[in-house]
């Protein structure tokens, strides 16, 4: 079924008079259907205009066509191609109904001149083919269509070529009888009295068409009267569009200023509306999708400082995440790193100075128990996330892109990010949240492990001696969907299990640490994988690491002299001293 031949068939069975506008691509198209019309005339001589060409067959039947689509395309009213004489001979015209055809084009319109044809208007050569010739093409484009709506109309140049009326009379007959759906009786008189004379001695059954170019003070009325279905404004776009865009460009030069032209322009808005931009918006977000786009990412910062350090005095307004490093924020700096590598969904738990934490394009929980609870709690505030890829980071580190990149690249339900480095400058003063793995770190300073393929046996911050431990736990994991479900499904259990119990190493249910749902998931069987790295994070959890970070970064911005050097902001914070305050205290939940 083809519909925009099937509409066109309809709306010439109608009483009114068709409206046909011309175009020569997809926008004019789509201003001709805005303003009214039943249909677009793909013009022959407005798509060659448009390639500043003659209408006289310079361009082939591919450069036509491809404008016809692009013309269809652009519109949902029916398509009437101009197809100048077949462009070539009978087998040139089974080949073009083929295709346009197919293309979706309602109706071409062929003319009786000899291949290769000349604009009508052009005085000189409009030199007719004989009749038993075009009765031929004529024949074949009806034999070749494929939909019995298709249409082909047949355009008589006979009072173009200035053979007269008899002659014209004769071809149109001819043209009905080989099986020409409407004629289309051309004239380049100045007034429509040419035209009217055809139809008043012309008794074909089909519709008439017009192309009234030359006879503009004919109205659609009188047209109407006369009896002619279908009047063609063929090439006013084009002209409309050459006109205001000399005026303007003509003034712009002249004034140089855009000021003096932008009352006469368009505004960009209009041309984003016909280019349907809000419609390909909508289809970009619900189609598009990046590497990353399947994960949220949940940052707690909700923590008060309790550690007596003296960081806590730029803390009195604000959480760590927001504490300024060398003019931005920890948090900002870390959502800047998070969208770089296309990690756009962030929810941040806040509690502490929640007010503090001002971001633009990021998700607030708050949880109103920041002051009692623990980290697990703070991020099970984001309940609702656990049923998709997410990425969960402590609020109190800095990481460089490299690393989450490398971690999202991970196979695995549950992926810990892990650094054996602490071990060579340990402060037990410092919490740190250790790991017992399966396989011990290699030895030696480099390595090469692109996957999180060693599990963690045990993990915890009070339980693991420095000398059991392989791993300190960075504060960055990854969890599948699987993982994620898994792990709430895990919390929702353990809630109702060790509501007002000790759960491992937490006094409460209420106080657990995510190490803590972590080591419960270890012992029912469930996988924890590490990936091992040993650059690209450090943590800010005292006065020293404040100092350094603020020194590295200050360091780390690129200069012409000195290049960045990512590989110093890297380095772990392994020489730290002062009391740690992760898990151990609560601040930073
Ligand atoms: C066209 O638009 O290309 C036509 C109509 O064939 S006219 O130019 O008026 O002859
Ligand atoms: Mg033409």
């Amino acid at each position: 079924m083809h519909q925009k031949a099937q509409r066109l068939r309809r709306l010439l069975a109608q009483a009114d008079i068709l409206q046909v506008a011309g175009a020569h691509n997809g926008l004019s198209a789509r201003l001709v259907e805005q303003a009214g019309f039943d249909a677009v005339w793909a013009s022959g001589l407005e798509i060659s205009a448009a390639q500043a060409v003659p209408d006289a067959n310079i361009l082939t039947m591919k450069d036509y066509l491809e404008a016809a689509s692009c013309i269809n395309e652009a519109v949902t009213i029916p398509v009437i191609a101009d197809c100048d004489t077949g462009y070539g001979n009978a087998n040139n015209v089974i080949r073009l109904v083929k295709k346009y055809e197919a293309a979706g084009i309602a109706a071409i319109c062929i003319e009786d001149k000899c291949f290769p044809k000349v604009n009508s208007y052009i005085p000189g050569r409009q030199e007719l083919a004989p009749l038993a010739e075009f009765v031929g093409k004529i024949r074949a484009a009806k034999d070749a269509q494929v939909s019995p709506d298709f249409m082909v109309i047949a355009r008589v140049e006979a009072l173009i070529a200035g053979w007269g009326l008899e002659e014209a009379w004769r071809r149109a007959d001819a043209y009905v009888e080989a099986g020409a759906d409407a004629i289309l009786i051309h004239s380049k008189a100045k007034t429509p009295d040419e035209i009217k004379a055809f139809i008043e001695g012309w008794s074909g059954s089909v519709p008439l068409v017009v192309v009234p170019t030359s006879y503009p003070q004919v109205t659609v009325q009188q047209l109407a009267d006369w009896g002619v279905r279908m009047v063609i404004y063929a090439n006013v776009g084009v002209r409309a569009a050459v006109q205001a865009m000399s005026r303007v460009l003509d003034r712009l030069r002249q004034a140089g200023s855009l000021q003096a032209v932008t009352g006469e322009i368009a505004s960009l808005q209009t041309i984003f509306d016909l280019q349907e931009m809000s419609r390909f918006q909508a289809e970009g977000k619900k189609y598009l999708r990046r590497a990353h786009d399947s994960y949220a990412v949940i940052i707690p910062a909700a923590g008060q400082p309790q550690s007596y350090d003296p960081l806590d005095a730029l803390l009195h307004d604000r959480p760590v995440a927001m504490l300024e490093l060398q003019g931005k924020s920890l948090l900002q700096r870390n959502v800047e790193t998070l969208r770089q590598i296309g990690l756009q969904q962030i929810t941040v738990i806040t509690g502490y100075r929640a007010e503090a934490v001002n971001l633009e394009g990021i998700t607030k929980i708050f949880n109103p128990e920041f002051s009692r609870g623990h980290i697990l709690h703070s991020i099970m505030q984001a309940r609702e996330l656990f049923d998709q890829d997410l990425l969960i980071l402590y609020g109190d580190i800095l990481f460089e892109p490299f690393l989450l990149l490398k971690l999202l690249g991970c196979e695995g339900d549950i992926v810990l990010v892990v650094d054996n480095s602490f071990a060579q400058g340990y402060n037990p003063n410092k919490n740190l949240d250790l790991v017992v793995a399966r396989d011990k770190p290699q030895p030696g300073k480099r390595r090469f492990m692109p996957q999180a393929c060693n599990r963690a046996v045990r993990i915890g911050h009070r339980s693991i001696a420095s000398h059991e431990a392989d791993y300190e736990f960075v504060g960055i994991a990854k969890l599948s969907g699987t993982g994620s479900r898994r792990l709430r499904d895990l919390y929702d259990d353990c809630q109702r299990l060790f509501r007002d119990r000790a759960f491992h190493e937490a006094p409460n249910f209420l106080q657990a640490s995510f190490t803590d749902l972590l080591q419960e998931a270890i012992e029912r069987g469930q996988s924890v994988q590490l990936l091992e790295v040993n650059s690209g994070w450090m943590e800010i959890q005292n006065w020293q690491d404040y100092q350094r970070a603020c020194q590295l970064l200050a360091q780390a911005q690129p200069t012409l002299s000195q290049p960045h050097d990512s590989g110093q902001l890297s380095r772990p914070a392994v020489a730290l001293a002062g009391p740690g305050r992760r898990c151990q205290d609560g601040s930073l939940v």
